[in-house]
């Protein structure tokens, strides 16, 4: 945030200005765990709609698997809707338990 004079002259007093662009609201995607998806379904989750490499996959699939859920990434609103949708549908197509959900940041 910057701050000018007055435009109409020297009040001697500071203005905030807004800035012109408003960040949009970003949302975290997670998963969470359950006893019964297997941890190659989520790894490869992660890998597909999240575009990690493996090793990234496989460290956020265990944080899930050992503390019950995990951030897949940060993303404005509909962005994070569609990657909650496809992964709960993908999910339902193999008939595994998981769930995503999506949290304001
Ligand atoms: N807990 C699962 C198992 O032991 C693995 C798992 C990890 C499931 C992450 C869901 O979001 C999840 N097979």
């Amino acid at each position: 945030m910057s701050t000018r004079k007055d435009k109409r002259g020297d009040t001697g007093l500071l203005e905030k200005t807004r800035p012109k662009t408003r960040k949009p609201p970003l949302y975290k995607v997670l998963l969470l765990n359950d006893d019964f998806t297997p941890m190659d379904f989520v790894v490869y989750i992660l890998e597909r709609f999240f575009n990690k490499g493996r090793a990234e996959a496989t460290r956020i699939m265990l944080t899930v698997h050992h503390k019950g859920v995990g951030v897949c990434g940060v993303y404005p609103r509909e962005v994070a809707e569609t990657k909650v949708n496809q992964v709960m549908d993908l999910a339902r197509r193999h008939e595994h338990p998981l769930q995503c959900v999506m949290e304001k940041e």
